[in-house]
């Protein structure tokens, strides 16, 4: 089925200029919830950095090392004091090139996003054992129980450095409006006051919204209904190392069946700050749902 998820834009340096046309093309695709697509858009290690190219950097079985380029905080990873700086050096130059690549494409947007957390994934996806949650390999949009966002957007930029040829396999569902109507009114209704204890306790970073959770709800409902999984409509796309890509994932359904060894950069970005708010996850699920979601968001 040609369902056009991706969309294929030239790029092959992460500070150029961007041309007029492309950043149009650009920010429409996106806020339709396609996936942009650099192939010649590669991330170059420094010598000595294809050592970290290895599993045994990740602690337990944890999917990502994680990396705060605010605080230069480093997660889940095992190795001496050196090598967590060094591991943190090539992170935070992915973390600032992603950032002067969307200053560049998404002129827009620049001054209100928020850079997050920056991940390396080192370990093979193929085969990992999780929980349906925590499945990957399962069409989903992202919403995180410990992360409320507030409606504001989740925007992720990957790009595969794979050092053997081997590409991240990923495969991307329906529009964001198809899934969330098949699946909200499966949502369990909010218990009262238990999202108030939740961030109370610490257990949320912050309030979830009722936004939260439904996005919540879509996301572990949507991975439980396996006929769905298996049925529904599907483009599989395999992203060749070398290449960059990105997506609203609270808004494009996609999936990952395999692949090793990719950066990921989160940025946030408030829905204001959209060209078209109106196609946004929040905008579309209240829609959906009949009543306001986030009584704070602008
Ligand atoms: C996600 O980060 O939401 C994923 O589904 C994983 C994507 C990947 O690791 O390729």
């Amino acid at each position: 089925m040609a369902m056009n998820s991706i969309i294929e834009l030239p790029g092959n340096s992460w500070t150029e200029a961007v041309a007029s046309e492309v950043q149009d093309r650009a920010i429409e695709s996106l806020e339709e919830g396609k996936v942009l697509y650099f192939p010649h858009l590669a991330f170059e290690l420094l010598p000595g950095e294809d050592a970290f190219l290895q599993p045994k950097w990740s602690t337990g079985d944890a999917k990502n090392i994680s990396f705060e380029r605010e605080t230069g905080q480093i997660w889940g990873v095992s190795g001496s004091d050196a090598e967590k700086t060094a591991l943190s050096r090539m992170l935070r130059r992915y973390a600032d090139s992603t950032r002067e690549f969307l200053q560049n494409l998404l002129p827009t947007y620049a001054s209100t996003l928020l850079q997050a957390r920056t991940s390396f994934r080192p370990i093979e996806i193929s085969g990992r054992a999780s929980s349906y949650r925590k499945d990957d390999t399962r069409l989903h949009v992202d919403s995180f129980p410990s992360r409320p966002t507030g409606g504001k957007r989740i925007l992720r930029v990957f790009c595969n450095i794979n050092p053997e040829g081997k590409p991240r396999c990923w495969r991307i569902g329906e529009g964001f409006r198809e899934y969330a109507q098949r699946f909200a009114g499966r949502v369990p209704q909010p218990i009262p006051g238990f999202r108030f204890v939740l961030s109370l306790v610490g257990a949320t970073k912050g309030y979830r919204s009722l936004y939260d959770h439904y996005m919540l709800g879509l996301h572990d409902q949507g991975k439980l209904d396996m006929d769905y999984q298996r049925q529904s409509p599907q483009e599989a796309f395999a992203f060749p190392p070398g290449s960059t890509w990105m997506c609203f994932t609270d808004q494009a359904l996609h999936a990952v069946d395999s692949g090793q060894h990719l950066l990921e950069q989160t940025f946030h970005l408030p829905r204001a700050s959209l060209r078209h708010p109106e196609r946004s996850p929040l905008t579309v699920l209240e829609d959906i749902v009949g009543r306001p979601l986030c009584a704070s968001i602008r």
